[in-house]
């Protein structure tokens, strides 16, 4: 086999909301593959504090401040990438926000927003690098789902909601674009350490684990919380030429959760 099918050397990558969190570790990966790293997030303080973290790490990254729902906007990056750096071979849509509330207490403006960042952002984005993609002859999308595209909980409605259609959306960007050699995927963390979830894991007053904390750790075969590092290879391995005939597909990075009923109390 060609180990390099594994390289990203001269491919052009953009992880949206990649100023830390997952979408970092991933952009921090593909740069180590090779790739060249564009990047944005959704305002001037995160994109210069994501690009520090990216010198700090040896990357030259391109920092954009782009609100990923502003279909404006997201032209315009394409646009500038296009003209001064070159066509993208990646997207990752990885920004993404969540609002715990339980449903009879949500607005409907609150569940749009959800919906707004979660799903028809990564419509945009991908519309956006599909042209670019076609013209070149291959392209890889990869959507950053979630457990929630598969199973609910209480208070995510508007999370799953998005989350499961970009589920969906994944599978149709395959099945309309797959004959131009583009590939879209999706990888489903589960329960990851990063700024998202860290109200599910604060130490409560007398110094023990959070509830939910205690309740993912014994859904988890793993025991244990995912960290973002153990997105990189899925990662990586969906964005280079080793997963040429992978399309539609959602990977799940979870520990085991999907497939375990959880440890007897
Ligand atoms: P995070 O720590 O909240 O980071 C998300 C990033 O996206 C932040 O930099 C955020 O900026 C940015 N963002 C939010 N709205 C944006 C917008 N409109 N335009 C541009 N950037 C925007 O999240 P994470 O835990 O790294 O998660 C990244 C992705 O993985 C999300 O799609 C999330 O749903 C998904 N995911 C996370 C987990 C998990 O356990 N952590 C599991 C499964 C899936 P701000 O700082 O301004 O919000
Ligand atoms: C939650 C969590 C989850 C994770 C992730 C699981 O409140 O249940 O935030 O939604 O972020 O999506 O895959």
């Amino acid at each position: 086999m060609n180990i390099n099918a594994f390289s990203l050397e001269n491919k052009i990558a953009w992880v949206t909301g990649a100023s830390y969190g997952i979408g970092f570790a991933i952009a921090e990966a593909y740069a180590d593959c090779g790739a060249t790293i564009v990047f944005n997030d959704i305002n001037e303080e995160l994109v210069n504090k994501g690009l520090k973290a990216y010198e700090e790490k040896g990357i030259k990254a391109r920092g954009f401040v782009c609100d990923v729902t502003d279909e404006k906007a997201v032209n315009e990056l394409v646009k500038t990438v296009e003209a001064e750096i070159g066509t993208i071979d990646i997207l990752v849509n990885n920004a993404g926000i969540i609002r715990r509330i339980p449903m009879t207490e949500m607005s409907a403006e609150e569940f749009r927003k959800v919906i707004d960042v979660d799903l028809n952002a990564p419509f945009i984005c991908a519309k956006a690098v599909i042209p670019g993609m076609k013209a070149k002859g291959h392209g890889k999308i990869i959507n950053i789902c979630s457990m929630m595209s598969e199973l609910g909980r209480e208070t995510v409605s508007a999370y799953g909601a998005a989350k499961g259609g970009l589920k969906m959306l994944t599978k149709n960007i395959c099945s309309e674009f797959g004959e131009f050699n583009i590939q879209c995927n999706g990888i489903g963390p589960g329960y990851i350490e990063t700024p998202q979830t860290a109200p599910l894991r604060e130490r409560q007053p007398d110094g023990s684990r959070h509830p939910f904390d205690q309740f993912i750790i014994s859904k988890t075969p793993a025991a244990r919380w995912g960290k973002t590092e153990d997105l990189q290879g899925p990662a990586v391995f969906l964005a280079s030429d080793a997963s040429d005939f992978v399309n539609g597909h959602i990977l799940y990075v979870d520990g085991g959760i999907l497939a375990y009923i959880g440890k007897q109390p």
